[in-house]
């Protein structure tokens, strides 16, 4: 299936159904009175986050939602049928703004998040409520109001713990494929690759996180090299960016080191604040580099790179190093939600409230 991962939609919400200025006419009944209903209220549309949905396809080609607009009260006291309601299922990490104001609207951050993007029209009144001790007959009615209209951006940024970044070729796929449940396609040809995966990996028994893997990235792509650069959209919401570097490449005229480089310089093209995101460096495809030889390949690269963070050595393919990869994610990952509750729970406790510094009362 087609990836897509933006697209403008129009939600119109229906119209509510017109009141009913009806009079109620029987046989042998007198002074009738009025009995027109009230229109039905107008259909809604919804938004709903469904992990089961991992692209905005189904927007690119159906643009316009409409929901259906409320009958018309009648006579006899009946009330119009309200329009349905619409529920567009949109992937978990949906982003909705106004497409004219670029005003966000929601983020759809969790499985059956729901939210109304456009209200449908309340039904207008039937003469019934007119009724007054001195007017005993009205013929008022009002019409139904109009349903809400609205022209709207969705953007998906997938939501992940991890992401994973580098040329192609570096064995982003063989490595997800090594540790979580995602089985993308691996191929020994660049942009194998052409939209994020998403994998779950566990750690022991109870322990998991997220993995994104995204297409490959050249130097150039910020001016559409390649696939470009706007899949790296997909890095920003995770929390740590793993940079993947084929360390032991075939033609001998391709620097890693300089690779390396181009991704950095890609990456601050398309947002500084990627690059500031914590970053490991993961040096892959060791299994081709004779053991004896493996300590100095690694240290030559850092320096050359002049990498200060954290480094593993891992082989994809055979797994080697995966493990300690992943348990070192995972405890980084562990305590950094950990932080984050603890500042939230401190936040909420009003002893830890800021509290004003004492007067200084020492004579200057
Ligand atoms: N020897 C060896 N080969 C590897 C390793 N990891 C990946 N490969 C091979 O490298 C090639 C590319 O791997 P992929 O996982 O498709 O690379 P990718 O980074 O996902 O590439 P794109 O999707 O094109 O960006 C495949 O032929 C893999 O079998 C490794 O650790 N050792
Ligand atoms: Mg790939």
């Amino acid at each position: 299936m087609k990836f897509i991962d933006e697209a403008r939609i129009e939600v119109i919400a229906g119209q509510g159904g017109a009141g009913s200025a009806s009079m109620r006419r029987e046989k042998f009944i007198e002074f009738g009175g009025p009995d027109g209903g009230d229109g039905g209220k107008g259909g809604s549309v919804w938004a709903t986050a469904d992990r089961n949905i991992n692209t905005l396809i189904d927007y690119r080609y159906a643009k316009t939602h409409t929901a259906k607009n409320g009958e018309p009260g009648r006579g006899a006291d009946c009330y119009g049928r309200a329009g349905d309601d619409i529920e567009l299922r949109m992937p978990v990490g949906t982003i909705i703004s106004d497409y004219e104001t670029g005003e966000p609207i929601a983020d759809l951050t969790t499985h059956g998040e729901r939210l109304c993007l456009a209200q449908g029209g309340v039904g207008g009144w039937g003469n019934i409520h007119f009724k007054s001790s001195t007017n005993r007959a009205p013929r008022q009615k009002t019409n139904g109001k109009d349903g809400e209209r609205r022209k709207l951006k969705l953007e998906l940024k997938v939501l992940a713990d991890v992401g994973l970044l580098g040329m192609p070729n570096a064995g982003k796929s063989t490595l997800i494929t090594a540790v979580s449940n995602a089985r993308p396609k691996i191929a020994d040809y660049p942009f194998t690759t052409l939209h994020p995966n998403l994998g779950v990996v566990r750690v022991g028994a109870e322990r998991s996180f997220v993995i994104a893997d995204i297409p490959g990235l050249i130097e150039g792509a910020a001016e559409g090299a390649g696939l470009g650069h706007r899949f790296l959209r997909h890095l920003q919401r995770t929390g740590v960016l793993l940079h993947l570097v084929d360390i032991a490449p075939f033609d001998e005229n391709i620097d890693p080191v300089a690779d390396a480089v181009a991704i950095v310089n890609e990456l601050r093209k398309y947002d500084e604040a990627l690059v500031e995101k914590p970053r490991w460096l993961v040096l892959n495809k060791v299994d081709m580099i004779p053991e004896e030889d493996r300590k100095q390949v690694v240290a030559d690269f850092i320096k050359r790179f002049k990498w200060k963070g954290p480094v593993f050595e891992i082989s994809a393919l055979t797994g080697l190093g995966c493990d300690k990869l992943c348990y070192s994610l995972q405890d980084y990952l562990d305590s950094v939600r950990k932080d984050r509750d603890d500042a939230d729970e401190r936040a909420a406790d009003p002893r830890y409230q800021e509290q004003a510094p004492p007067e200084d009362k020492t004579p200057d």
